[in-house]
């Protein structure tokens, strides 16, 4: 089976994080898809362009993280996450639908703060915000409720993804006046499911600051088209190829993950941390790495790091 993500959906995380509790990670591979860019070659895989996606050993697709989520937990007949019995079970899907209404708002705003500057609504970024200070208030409080506390389920899953967001928008603050929820949250957060999906730390700001790290990227590249992805970055595409002039703030962590494309890349400044087959190896400026089609890999950036990446699209590799 294929599982398609983007490192930073809470949707994706979801069925990732079944994934990892079922212990199916040999049997789905894992691939980063490309949302939200024009004429993404994901869109020929999903035509909805949305993550998760998964493609069942048959071939059949299926979205929605909670129907993938419900079919993994299937796929080895002893189902962990189904519904529990009696009347519980409308108090499980009261919090499961509480938890997914809050990562719905949480999307809404993510989505909101990664388009360009001129385009974000301050009238959404502050419907979202008060929303989700009214979800952490109600949270604080059902969070005591015996199904938050007792064996994982999809509504503590579904919250956690919701919650883990804060890494990805600097404003969503939720932590001040909820110390149950934190304490919650941690707890789960430190679980390895959730420790190897946890979405990577978005820059601070999309448009490169003066005198930030991207500022030594020269004019004429700064100038590019700003990538529309998890991390600051110009694009620049060829024909199969797309080159991004990328930075990574101190701190930031790439889960383990595989693409379809062939990259390389050179660093500039900083160091890259990459995982491959196992093996960690480091890059400093001038060095280069390569990462072939669909290998799993992770990246770590303990100091802000810069680099000039090749992202290869099979045609150009001759498939
Ligand atoms: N209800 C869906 C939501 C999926 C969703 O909105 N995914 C977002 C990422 S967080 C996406 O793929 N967006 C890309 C796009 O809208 O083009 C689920 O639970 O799977």
């Amino acid at each position: 089976m294929k599982l398609y993500i983007t490192a930073g959906s809470p949707y994706a995380r979801i069925a990732r994080i079944v994934i990892l509790e079922k212990g199916l990670e040999s049997r789905v591979e894992i691939i980063a898809a490309q949302t939200r860019v024009a004429d993404s070659p994901y869109y020929r895989i999903n035509p909805s362009g949305r993550v998760p996606y998964l493609i069942r050993d048959d071939g059949v697709g299926l979205e929605e993280s909670a129907v993938i989520c419900a079919y993994l937990d299937h796929i080895d007949g002893k189902p962990a996450f189904d519904l529990p019995a009696g009347g519980e079970a409308w108090e499980a899907r009261r919090l499961e639908g509480l938890a997914r209404s809050m990562v719905d708002g949480l999307a809404v705003w993510g989505r909101e703060i990664v388009r360009p500057e001129e385009e974000r609504s301050p009238t959404i970024i502050r419907h979202e915000a008060r929303r989700s200070e009214r979800m952490a208030d109600l949270w604080e409080t059902e969070i005591d409720h015996p199904l938050m506390r007792g064996a994982l389920n999809l509504a503590q899953i579904t919250l956690a993804c919701g919650l883990g967001l804060e890494a990805r928008n600097p404003d969503l603050r939720w932590r001040p006046g909820h110390p149950k929820l934190c304490d919650w949250f941690d707890r789960l957060a430190a679980r390895p499911s959730f420790a190897a999906t946890a979405p990577p730390r978005a820059p601070s700001t999309t448009v490169a600051p003066p005198g930030s790290d991207m500022a030594h990227f020269p004019e004429l590249l700064r100038n590019l088209p700003q990538f529309e992805g998890p991390f600051d970055a110009f694009k620049l595409e060829a024909k199969d190829c797309d080159v991004l002039f990328a930075s990574y703030p101190a701190g930031t962590v790439i889960p383990p993950h595989s693409h379809d494309t062939e990259n390389v890349g050179v660093i500039t400044q900083g160091e890259l941390i990459l995982t491959l087959d196992g093996k960690e190896t480091r890059h400093r400026p001038g060095d280069w790495y390569h990462v072939p089609a669909k290998a799993t890999h992770a990246a770590r950036f303990d100091a802000e790091t810069s680099e000039i990446e090749f992202w290869f699209h099979a045609p150009h590799r001759g498939e």
